[in-house]
């Protein structure tokens, strides 16, 4: 009986530790991989099969400014970079005129607007493509990108 109730503890024990560690690793998963915010420095930070936007030139984040993010990741359409994501009713958080290096990790070009809903002044960055100084490109479209669309422009 003694051997038992002995067994029976340590089995409990290690059910409460099992039950913990199943429940912190999943919320820290979804903390650190859903994310598709501040992805940090470099082409590496850019996920397989998504198109990267940072906020500094040659793919450094740099300082968000105003608030908002300084690199994002996505494998959407994009009408308003400036709402990424509601912050709060008077404060969408985005990127809105900020991006100045792309890398599309995608199988599809892409094509970058000056302007929301897919309009302006535009570029293509195609599969596998990195534009490192959106400055270089013609037109110039540094600090101005505002949406990104699926295709070619
Ligand atoms: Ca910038």
């Amino acid at each position: 009986m003694r051997k038992l109730s002995k067994r029976g503890m340590a089995a409990a024990a290690a059910a409460a530790v099992v039950s913990i560690s199943t429940f912190a690793t999943p919320a820290l998963a979804a903390a650190t991989d859903e994310t598709p915010f501040q992805i940090g420095d470099g082409v590496n930070a850019c996920p397989g099969n998504r198109i990267c936007f940072w906020n500094d030139a040659n793919f450094h984040q740099g300082d968000g400014k105003g608030g908002d993010f300084a690199s994002f990741e996505t494998d959407k359409d994009l009408p308003d970079m400036g709402k990424l994501v509601e912050v709060d009713p008077f404060h969408d958080k985005g990127m809105q005129d900020a991006t100045s290096s792309v890398l599309n990790k995608t199988g599809t070009a892409w094509c970058l607007y000056a302007d929301n809903n897919f309009s302006g002044e535009h570029v293509q960055i195609d599969p596998g493509q990195q534009i490192p100084d959106l400055g270089q490109v013609q037109p110039n479209i540094n600090d101005l990108l505002s949406s990104a669309q699926m295709g070619k422009c």
